[in-house]
């Protein structure tokens, strides 16, 4: 059994010891200390050695199985109980003092009774284990849109995992030393106490969660879960929530967007940011290559998920990814539909609920074309294809995770570590749409793309909740997300527009698209190119765009089609304009507005009434 001691050992320095001589940050720590009563405290440095002898740790508790380091140099496999496999959206609140400012789509609760709650599940929840004192930075450290939290936990895992999500360590202490800097204090616990001699699990978490925001105090309190977005909490909690309430009282905006470069033969580098719900295959689209008849070009990834955006001195917008690292979905994730996330995630790469194959490898759906002829699945029992048959079980968890650096993809941008960030020319929305939505439009105007982004959505899939084909709105991928009432944050996007001399131009894409026997229209992925090369010649006024009433569309000769037999036809369907699908769509996006109506900017009101003029 490993204990603190050995490990203490291990990272060559005493752990005990405080990091910081911030005195807020110091009293804040006993105080919490106080309250959950940890066995031991420990500062993280964010060495190697610390990461390391972590690993190690948690390689004898049981968590992590430590890969075949010829074939999977510095990974690890980590199985989660089978109770804790995703976010918890029930039981995640905003707590704000009003809960109109909460809005309708977010639970909420009177923070003074949630926080009485929290001391009751808190106190002495660490009991027995290791508290670690873990600070981060989103963005790099010291650069002027970064922001620094603390979070203090009792998952090793946790920390290991924000080692590669975060700019994590003695750099931050430092930063948070050299002068006082807002710091985002954020507690978290799996909540499960250990009593003396009680032996541990291998995925300590608790049956009750919570995942709770103070937007107002900037804080938050995580409890009962230690995977992803629950734990580890730089990211959805702090990079979207609470930023999103950040950005709107200082003018910028926290968004749930990938961001890549496009470059093109003579080396202009353009900027675009996308936002989608999920299962649109945002890291792969994050991560493309381009197709064959685009020598020259090359798509730059700067990041996958979270975009933090700002207008600069000159009105302009530019943004910069606040994470370090890659928490993406494994299944589905390819040589064929991301090689560059395979190359990525080949070293130093930690994998949570993959299955475990006998030469000690990795192994997902959709990773190969065929499965291996035995492993472990993500519970660590036995499966093969004819298990799958006859039970069903898959071999991985369907939201199993990579957590992987972003400096090793081979397509990172130089400009991704720019702590000014890079300057935006276009912002995407898309959804996935068997029907109505083309392939891609612009938007007339930076109002109308507003629009095109509140009203997007995706068609639910399979047995996901609900009738399958519904569409499901979610404004700008930000449903889940967004930290105050929705109407609001619409109003936020509206508002700033005042705030630039250059509007990036808005976009909208739907990859999913079928014709009438149920087959996708468009090949998709590294073909997508060809829509970005669209899309940056438009940003700067070089191509053609066609007038129809829900936007600008190209025409079929606007498109490069080197390297890819489609037919004019087929990119007719593709591009199809029905004025009857439209209006029944229009009226789907009256039950988003009701929802949110005490709220909605007038302008969405006004470019709902202007659509309906147009069809
Ligand atoms: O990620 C996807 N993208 C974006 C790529 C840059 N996916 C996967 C979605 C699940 C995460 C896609 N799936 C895309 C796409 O553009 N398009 C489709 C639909 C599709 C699937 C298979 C084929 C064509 C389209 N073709 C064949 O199977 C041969
Ligand atoms: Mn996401």
């Amino acid at each position: 059994m490993a204990t603190l001691a050995n490990h203490r050992l291990l990272a060559g320095r005493d752990p005990a010891i405080p990091l910081s001589e911030n005195t807020h940050l110091l009293r804040w720590v006993e105080k919490m200390a106080h309250l959950t009563k940890p066995e031991a405290i420990h500062w993280v440095d964010g060495s190697a050695q610390e990461y390391d002898a972590l690993c190690s740790l948690l390689v004898e508790a049981g968590t992590f199985v430590r890969l075949n380091q010829e074939l999977w140099p510095g990974c690890f496999l980590a199985r989660s109980d089978a109770s804790d496999v995703a976010r918890v959206e029930d039981r995640t609140f905003i707590c704000s003092l009003s809960k109109e400012a909460a809005g309708p789509t977010n639970n909420w609760m009177d923070p003074y009774q949630m926080r009485r709650r929290l001391k009751g599940l808190f106190n002495g929840s660490m009991r027995g284990r290791t508290m670690y004192v873990l600070p981060y930075s989103m963005g790099p450290v010291g650069g002027p849109m970064s922001q620094i939290g603390v979070q203090l936990t009792d998952s090793p895992y946790v920390v290991v995992n924000m080692r590669i999500m975060a700019r994590i360590g003695l750099a931050v202490f430092k930063e948070i030393d050299k002068d006082y800097k807002r710091v985002v204090p954020c507690m978290h616990s799996v909540g499960m106490p250990l009593a003396p001699g009680q032996a541990d699990v291998a995925w300590p978490c608790n049956s009750e969660k919570y995942i709770v925001h103070f937007p107002e105090t900037r804080e938050i309190w995580s409890y009962g879960s230690g995977y992803g977005g629950n734990a580890l909490l730089g990211k959805k909690c702090f990079a979207l929530r609470i930023a999103s309430n950040i950005a709107r009282d200082e003018g910028w905006m926290a968004e749930h967007m990938l961001i890549v470069g496009v470059e093109d033969p003579r080396g202009q580098k353009t900027y675009i940011a996308a936002a989608f719900p999920s299962a649109c295959g945002k890291t792969n689209l994050a991560m493309l290559i381009p197709p064959k008849g685009f020598e020259g070009w090359k798509v730059w990834t700067v990041g996958d998920d979270i975009a933090w955006i700002k207008p600069d001195a000159n009105g302009e917008l530019r943004a910069i990814n606040p994470e370090a690292g890659f928490f993406g979905v494994a299944p589905g994730t390819s040589a064929k539909t991301n090689p560059n996330a395979m190359a990525t995630l080949k070293r130093n790469t930690i994998f949570t609920n993959t299955a475990l194959t006998p030469d000690g490898g990795v192994w997902w759906e959709g990773m190969t074309d065929n499965p291996p002829a035995e492993c472990l699945d993500w519970r660590g029992k036995p499966w093969t294809a004819r298990i799958a048959k006859s039970t069903g079980a898959t071999a991985a968890h369907p939201n199993a995770r990579f957590t992987a650096p972003a400096k090793q993809c081979p397509t990172i941008d130089p400009e991704w570590e720019n702590p000014e960030g890079v300057p935006i020319s276009a912002i995407v929305f898309g959804g996935r749409r068997a029907t109505t939505m083309p392939l891609i439009y612009q938007a007339f105007n930076w109002s109308a793309g507003v629009y095109s982004g509140a009203t997007m959505g995706s068609e639910t899939t399979a047995a996901a909740a609900g009738q399958v084909g519904r569409v499901r709105r979610d404004p700008m991928a930000m449903l889940p997300f967004c930290g105050y009432h929705m109407g609001d944050y619409l109003r936020h996007w509206i508002r700033m527009q005042r705030s630039l001399t250059v509007t990036p131009r808005i976009f909208h894409v739907n990859w999913f698209r079928k014709d009438e026997n149920g087959k996708f229209l468009w090949p998709g992925f590294s073909e997508n190119m060809r829509v970005l090369q669209w899309i940056v010649d438009r940003a700067h006024g070089r191509a053609q765009g066609r007038e129809t009433p829900i936007g600008w569309m190209p025409g079929y000769d606007d498109f490069e089609w080197q390297g890819l037999e489609f037919s004019r036809e087929r990119f007719e369907e593709l591009q199809a304009f029905h004025r009857s699908e439209w209006r029944a769509e229009v009226i789907g996006h009256e039950e988003l507005f009701i929802d949110i109506h005490d709220h909605i900017p007038p302008e969405m009101i006004y470019e709902r009434e202007l659509l309906i003029c147009r069809l």
